[in-house]
């Protein structure tokens, strides 16, 4: 296999996936103008503003429409330990006109990597926004820098602390939050973290390790169990070793055809889409397109991976189509590292050999190395992601109870299609969470999660695809007014083939139930959520 060669321009619709996309939100502002001029929008102005970072720019600059002004600020902080190498976390904080006394900080997907841009959007809503590279400056999907174990620690959890640490201090000293001229009369900040994926791996690792962070917390499908990577690896080793078990992408353009046929109307609504999670009920075999082999690769996928005590479960069959780019690979083995060439891997495998390499050395090659069948190998490997990433790989979600006791607030979401991380393994973390909690109840008034049909890994797919948007206005409401999302309502714009559609998204374990029901009799418009209603699995 050649060397490792991430350039760039591969992937840009994964980056997307990963959830390098802030999200937009319209939630009603409360009053929090500062009633005197904001300092001025220079280095030095912003140096003295805060402490504990450097401050490298400082500039005026307009959202593209050229309606909102904002002030830009850049600079690091120096971080140091637990590796022999110095490291800096770049951030950016972006200070709008307008400010609406809330702070938006974008969580990275990935190995992050770069300092985000803020969306226009949320700048004009009146957020100032935030984020920060978490002290990489690598590819997305290149995690060798690990090799440096500070810059590990600093993706693990210290570069999103240390940096909304700083861009907190900004915010606050830019409007003078701390001064009595504020209308708001709390003179409180509201704090929001949104990601997806690696994104929300970080919002998580904030609430467990640093819970005075924030006040809301979106987790969209997050990266929070090691055995999600080690599948990857299990797969792609499997797959090199047997490239007859590699499924085409026209396979799984069958296979989607024959799950949606066989269990579209299980979910009580015949529109063509898969709305809950089924992990049975369907037998690929008794579909007589799959070898022998082949069955093999999707059962492994299906299977999951026992991590020794923690399990990360396998996917549902839902929409199996985005299997190929994340799991399968779109050109059977061998696959060339040279990303010119078409015949490039899986995501997965890209995911797995990069963090493998930055765990045990740039030479290591998982493929000849593991061995996924032993328990031992498998636990190794996981035990050595968990003191590296520290805090960042298989999630307690027990820790999570000091950040929900403090007043903060959690809005997860995942796709029921995701093809990256299994919707199985935020529904095992939710429950978890829920018995650490004393019941779903008491959970709920602080954590709910919310299953998205049709969505792929963050975005993409035949379901809605603002489910971002609605989830952070949703936390919004509340975080500031101490109103539990009882739904969510996220859409999907009309395409050439799909009309426009409204989903309503229910607090799990609730599910969403088409009051027209299979005959429809009345004639309901399946696509407005508005005739959708949300029910406990017993009560329909
Ligand atoms: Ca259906």
């Amino acid at each position: 296999m050649k060397t490792m060669n991430t350039g760039p321009r591969v992937w840009p619709c994964l980056a997307l996936s990963l959830g390098l996309l802030g999200a937009v939100c319209s939630a009603s502002p409360a009053q929090a103008k500062a009633s005197s001029q904001p300092p001025a929008c220079d280095i030095a102005t912003a140096q003295q503003l805060v402490s504990g970072a450097t401050i490298t720019a400082a500039a005026m600059q307009h959202t593209t429409d050229g309606v909102t002004a904002y002030c830009r600020v850049d600079g690091y902080v120096a971080t140091q330990g637990p590796g022999p190498n110095a490291n800096r976390v770049n951030f950016m904080v972006s200070l709008p006109e307008g400010f609406k006394g809330r702070y938006y900080y974008i969580g990275l997907g990935g190995a992050a990597g770069y300092v985000p841009s803020p969306p226009d959007t949320l700048l004009s809503q009146g957020f100032a926004v935030a984020g920060s590279d978490a002290g990489t400056q690598t590819f997305v999907l290149d995690w060798t820098f690990a090799i440096d174990r500070t810059k590990a620690f600093d993706y693990a959890q210290r570069g999103v602390h240390v940096s909304s640490v700083a861009t907190q201090e900004l915010t606050r000293g830019y409007y003078q939050l701390k001064s009595s001229q504020l209308k708001n009369k709390s003179k409180k900040l509201y704090r929001y973290i949104d990601g997806c994926s690696g994104g929300g791996r970080m919002g998580n690792v904030e609430a467990i390790v640093h819970p005075g962070d924030y006040d809301g917390t979106i987790l969209g499908a997050p990266g929070i169990n090691t055995g999600n990577v080690l599948l990857f690896g299990k797969v792609a080793q499997f797959l090199i070793q047997h490239p007859e078990a590699w499924i085409s992408p026209a396979q799984f353009v069958q296979l989607e055809q024959a799950i949606v046929a066989s269990l579209d109307r299980a979910d009580g609504a015949e529109d063509g889409v898969v709305s809950r999670v089924i992990n049975a009920g369907i037998d690929p075999a008794a579909l007589g397109i799959f070898t022998e082999p082949q069955l093999q690769t999707l059962q492994m996928i299906r299977e999951g991976i026992d991590l020794g005590g923690v399990k990360y479960p396998g996917f549902p069959l839902a929409n199996p189509i985005g299997w190929s780019s994340f799991l399968i690979g779109n050109t059977p083995p061998p696959w060339s590292m040279n990303p010119a060439d078409l015949d490039f891997p899986p995501a997965g495998f890209m995911v797995f050999d990069s963090q493998s390499r930055g765990l045990f050395g740039l030479t290591y090659n998982f493929v000849e190395a593991m061995d996924f069948n032993s328990a031992a190998d498998v636990s190794h490997w996981a035990q050595t992601y968990e003191d590296v990433f520290i805090e960042s790989g298989t999630a307690d979600p027990a820790d999570l109870l000091g950040y929900l006791k403090g007043g903060g607030k959690i809005v997860m979401w995942h796709g029921i299609a995701d093809n990256a991380i299994s919707v199985n393994d935020s529904i095992r973390y939710y429950n978890q969470l829920a018995q650490a909690r004393g019941g779903l109840a008491r959970t709920q008034q602080s954590a709910r999660l919310f299953l998205a049909p049709g969505v792929l890994h963050c975005a993409g797919g035949i379901g809605p695809q603002d489910t971002p948007t609605q989830a952070l206005d949703a936390i919004v409401r509340w975080v500031e007014k101490g109103v539990a999302p009882q739904s969510l309502v996220a859409n999907r714009a009309p395409s050439a083939t799909l009309p426009a559609r409204s989903f309503r998204l229910c607090p799990y374990p609730q599910r969403a139930l088409f009051k027209g029901g299979l005959e429809n009799p009345k004639g309901l418009d399946v696509n407005d959520a508005a005739n959708w209603r949300c029910a406990l699995p017993h009560h329909h």
